[in-house]
């Protein structure tokens, strides 16, 4: 075991595992007496106060009486750094994520709420997309305990921390997406890793690192709850470095199989649901006008979309967030959506291929209705942000200019589009891997962005060189006053949003490109 706490005896015995044979309260008559402060000559440093203050409530023997070391401030009885590390996209400076267009996330804040309060924890978040932490910044961070978050992009970066703080002593903790999806990856990095949601494991994993029994994995077990929990720690994090913190999660899961999706590969089909009273407690307390829901797909229980949708009326707030475009199909639920105060709906189209859809098990989507999904959303007031990805096995070099034409003609509000991503443990990686089409797994470039995998029809660099042709005709400027003119949203979020990604279509080969695949992989990495 290499944790400090560990090295703990466990409560109520000394040093040595023995019991203490003098109490807190009857210090040895050699040493320095109470009614010295600390800085008085002859008393006690800080430091050894601290431990001594420590020591006295884990009961451990000290030279220092009670008194004495009360007159510092109370220190936590452990440290819990938990971090969210940069990818080649997220990242302070550089990369597109600008303050403006950052939410702030509710991975760490999620899990600094589930730390038990009997521990007094001491607990610090460290995004690195909001600050730059340098080597030096690194070697300073002082914890007892680190917890990296680890998507597919950021797994890289994660590995290279967690060796940095294991070199020092500092247990490491993985979880997340990406440990999920492929835990025997994250295992030799860590100390212990969490698979799947961590409502449960992560509290039990703190209880026993501090009783110094980590074991070196915790998986989430059936049947877990997301009823009656604490509200984010939002209060940890920068609120000013982000355009908002109202961001809220009501559910979590997808009850649909899309074979490139992380989400049935990492969490399954079962939809997991915060009881709606908890969602909208949490929602008052933040006092949210404008808020962002981070579901996957808010509607894969449309019972509970319906209850949701019908709390949120009364609050009048404008919300954001994911769903499937079956939300176009039920007038009922479009109807409450409006009423709730829904104005921006991000959904996967992801082709305009029919036979893409049905081999991606994607077949619930009919490119031939998107424009009239498109029409019945805006008559509700909800704007479209239209994703759709490239490289999938029927797509040709006439896909990305006749998909960005189509998605123009439709007015999509704001399409965006991305390379398909194999991420490892998918239905799709493990197809392409079967197929030996992989081309790297050098996971920094598993980011939607880079081209890891050998399309069927046409060149890497055809894929590459494609979706920038899509980028720059959807962002062109008669075809944003196309889209601009049918858009619901005020004009300033029309303008300001068309023109935020036309600077993006502009600036790809800033952004991402091929070149570790032309040898320039190197240099590019090294940056
Ligand atoms: C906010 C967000 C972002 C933000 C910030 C990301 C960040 N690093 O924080 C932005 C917009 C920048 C972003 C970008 C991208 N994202 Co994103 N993003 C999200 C989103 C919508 C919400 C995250 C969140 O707050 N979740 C709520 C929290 C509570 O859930 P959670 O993070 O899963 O955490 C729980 C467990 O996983 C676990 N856990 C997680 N971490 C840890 C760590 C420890 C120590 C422990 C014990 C437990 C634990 O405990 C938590 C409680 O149960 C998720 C989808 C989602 N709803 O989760 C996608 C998601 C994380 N993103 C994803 C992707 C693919 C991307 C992009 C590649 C998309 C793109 N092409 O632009 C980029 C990549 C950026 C990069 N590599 O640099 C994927 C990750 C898949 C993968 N294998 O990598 C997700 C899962 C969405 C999806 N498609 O399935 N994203
Ligand atoms: S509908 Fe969306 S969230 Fe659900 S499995 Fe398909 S891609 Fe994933």
């Amino acid at each position: 075991m290499r944790g400090r706490l560990e090295e703990r005896p466990p409560l109520g015995l000394g040093g040595d595992g023995a019991p203490s044979h003098r109490t807190p309260h009857s210090p040895d008559p050699s040493l320095p007496s109470p009614s010295r402060r600390p800085g008085e000559r002859g008393a006690p440093t800080k430091a050894a106060l601290r431990w001594s203050e420590k020591a006295f409530r884990l009961d451990i023997p000290t030279p220092w009486s009670q008194d004495e070391a009360s007159f510092l401030p109370r220190q936590p009885a452990m440290r819990i750094v938990l971090i969210s590390p940069k990818g080649p996209l997220y990242r302070h400076r550089g990369g597109i994520f600008k303050k403006s267009l950052r939410y702030m996330p509710l991975t760490l804040t999620t899990l600094a709420s589930l730390v038990p309060a009997e521990l007094e924890a001491e607990v610090r978040l460290i995004d690195e997309g909001i600050e730059e932490v340098n080597s030096a910044a690194i070697a300073a961070i002082e914890a007892d305990l680190v917890g990296l978050t680890v998507i597919t992009g950021t797994a890289p970066r994660s590995y290279d921390l967690a060796s940095r703080f294991r070199e020092r002593g500092i247990p490491v903790v993985l979880g997340g997406p990406h440990v999920t999806l492929i835990p025997e990856d994250a295992q030799a990095h860590a100390d212990a890793i969490v698979t799947g949601y961590a409502e449960e494991s992560w509290p039990e994993l703190l209880r026993d690192f501090a009783a110094g029994r980590l074991r070196p994995r915790y998986d989430q077990r059936p049947g877990l709850s997301l009823a009656g929990l604490p509200f984010p720690r939002r209060d940890l994090l920068p609120r000013k470095r982000f355009i908002t913190d109202n961001v809220f999660e009501a559910t979590r899961g997808c009850i649909h199989k899309c074979d490139f999706c992380v989400v049935p590969a990492a969490w399954g089909q079962k939809p997991y649901q915060k009881p709606v009273e908890d969602v909208i407690a949490d929602i008052r307390q933040m006092k949210a006008h404008k808020l962002i829901f981070v579901d996957l797909n808010l509607i894969s229980d449309r019972d509970y979309a319906a209850e949701l949708f019908t709390a949120l009326i009364p609050l009048k707030v404008q919300w954001y967030g994911l769903s499937t475009v079956l939300l176009g199909d039920d007038a009922r639920l479009l109807s409450l959506a409006e009423k709730s105060g829904c104005k921006g709906i991000l959904m996967g189209l992801e082709s305009i291929s029919r036979q893409n859809l049905r081999d991606s098990k994607k077949g619930f989507n009919s490119p031939e209705r998107y424009k009239e999904l498109v029409a019945t959303l805006h008559r509700h007031g909800i704007a479209l942000q239209g994703c759709f990805v490239f490289g999938l096995d029927h797509d040709t070099p006439e896909i990305f200019l006749e998909t960005a034409r189509f998605a123009v003609e439709a007015k999509i509000d704001l399409p965006r589009f991305a390379v398909v991503t194999p991420f490892p443990g998918t239905a799709l990686y493990h197809r392409l891997e079967r197929e030996g089409r992989i081309l790297t797994r050098n996971w920094e470039l598993y980011d939607g962005q880079h081209v890891v995998f050998q399309p069927s029809q046409m060149s890497v660099e055809q894929l590459q060189q494609g979706i920038e042709t899509a980028w720059k005709h959807a962002y062109s400027a008669p075809s944003i006053w196309k889209r601009l003119r049918a858009s619901p949203s005020p004009l300033p979020v029309r303008l300001g949003t068309n023109l935020g990604y036309r600077f993006y279509a502009h600036n790809l080969h800033r952004f991402y490109n091929c070149d570790w695949i032309l040898g320039l992989g190197r240099e590019r990495n090294a940056a």
